[in-house]
């Protein structure tokens, strides 16, 4: 069928999951998956922000700033939230998605391609594209 995608080839895998290994992504157990955990400094500071601008809301002028922070540390976030908003975003982009399970300031990330029942290109690229948005 045109467009199907492929699971990975022995070649592709012998060559591209040592470098996943390498940057602490796991094989799944009994399934043609990976795994990988990250921990981030908190969950999201805009719960303290918005707690801050709530208090300052009858300065408009101060309102407007602390909007503009809020915002910009949304865009640099080191936190979870804004680590998963920009996975959200590249998967919607890929119209690949991630399995993933968050609390707090821990994301647990499992990639495999539904539709070819294993790991694909498509993993090794969004695994890849969360590694660097991990470090943002
Ligand atoms: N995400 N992980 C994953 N695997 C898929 O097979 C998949 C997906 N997101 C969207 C999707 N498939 C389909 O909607 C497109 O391939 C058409």
């Amino acid at each position: 069928m045109a467009g199907k995608i492929q699971s990975l080839s022995e070649e592709e895998r012998a060559h591209l999951l040592p470098l996943l290994r390498n940057a602490q992504w796991v094989e799944v157990v009994g399934r043609d998956a990976i795994y990988k955990e990250f921990i981030f400094k908190d969950f999201n500071q805009v719960s303290n922000l918005s707690q801050l601008i709530a208090f300052n809301s009858q300065n408009k002028q101060l309102l407007y700033v602390m909007y503009c922070i809020h915002d910009c540390m949304m865009c640099f976030s080191f936190q979870a939230f804004g680590f998963m908003s920009r996975v959200a975003l590249q998967a919607e982009k890929m119209d690949h998605h991630p399995e993933w399970f968050n609390v707090y300031n821990k994301v647990q990330i499992t990639l495999s391609t539904h539709d070819c029942g294993g790991l694909s290109q498509r993993d090794i690229t969004l695994a890849t594209f969360i590694d660097q948005a991990s470090l943002m």
